[in-house]
């Protein structure tokens, strides 16, 4: 038999089988379902890899290709688990029932900041507004806006906002991250005309039934991908440092340099730059409070 390599990017994995969108140019089959070895358990959703037909009709992975990042989640036992490969932006989905939780979309913003991925705040279910948005909420987005992120307002049963999404998806490989129930499947379903993902219920308290289990890539029409991924009921920050956390804030950056110490977590130290931002109103006093109650949890998981 002919030795071919092809190529290829993970679509989904069910144990030791990946389903692989076949990358090679003008492909027969746009799909092959390929087995992997024990040592390619580490393969995840958005993965490059290579991969052959083999002599049983079937086909089989041969390597893992390098990747730019990988989004992870602490999983049993806080051990870090990888959700998915090769992102270039977190879209963070967030809606008024299941109400948001700011601190949430925090640690997802560090998350992006470590990946080197642009993020995207999505408020979805404008329809709930009028009856859950609080002033604090409308200040909250405000602020993200001010600092630099993009805050889109959505309904996916309307289709309001979609399309400014979708353009702010081309040639991008973005993940669908955030709480369960918050209408992730609901927007990928509008995005993708021909698909057809569960749509799960939300109980009387506003809470998702984790009805995503797997992280799914979706190809888009202009070159993007899209991945659907399950619903976090929180999502805690891996193994980084406290300049790594400060480096999350991005609002900080232009401050931070005139700290008095060089190596200030802008707590409790004299003459910090960051804190007299805050007491300035120049940085939100809300986001700044949320990053000592990380840099505390931080410092407290180091100690133990
Ligand atoms: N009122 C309202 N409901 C919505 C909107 N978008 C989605 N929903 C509903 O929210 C519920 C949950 O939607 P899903 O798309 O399954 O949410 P998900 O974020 O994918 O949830 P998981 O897969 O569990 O993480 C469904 O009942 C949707 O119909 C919206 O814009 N307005
Ligand atoms: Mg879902
Ligand atoms: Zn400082």
């Amino acid at each position: 038999m002919k030795t071919e390599v092809n190529t290829g990017r993970v679509v989904t994995r069910f144990g030791a089988e990946l389903l692989v969108e076949n990358t090679e140019d003008n492909p027969d089959i746009p799909h092959v379902r390929c087995t992997a070895k024990r040592k390619f358990d580490t393969i995840v959703c958005g993965d490059y890899i290579t991969w052959h037909h083999n002599e049983h009709g079937n086909a089989s992975v041969d390597d893992l290709l390098p990747r730019t990042n990988a989004l992870t989640r602490p999983g049993y036992r806080g051990r870090p688990r990888t959700i998915a490969a090769n992102i270039d932006q977190l879209v963070i989905v967030n809606s008024w029932l299941p109400e948001t939780s700011w601190d949430l979309v925090d640690r997802y913003l560090i998350a992006a900041n470590q990946l080197n991925a642009e993020a995207i705040i999505v408020m979805n279910k404008s329809d709930l507004a009028e009856a859950h948005a609080t002033e604090a909420d409308w200040q909250a987005m405000k602020n993200y806006e001010e600092i630099g992120y993009p805050v889109l307002q959505l309904n996916a049963h309307t289709g309001e906002g979609i399309e400014q999404l979708k353009q702010m998806m081309d040639d991008k490989t973005s993940i669908f991250s955030g709480r369960s129930g918050v209408g992730k499947s609901s927007i990928a379903n509008r995005i993708l005309p021909t698909s057809d993902i569960a749509v799960g219920i939300i109980s009387d308290s506003g809470e998702g039934k984790h009805t995503t289990t797997t992280a799914d890539l979706y190809r888009l029409e202009n070159k993007g991908y899209l991945i659907d991924s399950p619903g976090v009921r929180d999502y805690a920050l891996g193994d980084i440092s406290t300049q790594e956390l400060a480096d999350g804030y991005i609002e900080f950056a232009q401050y931070q340099n005139n700290c008095r110490f060089h190596n200030c977590t802008h707590d409790h130290e004299p003459r910090c730059a960051v804190r007299t931002a805050v007491e300035n109103n120049e940085i939100s006093k809300e986001r700044y409070l949320r990053y000592l109650d990380a840099l505390h949890t931080l410092k407290e998981n180091s100690n133990s």
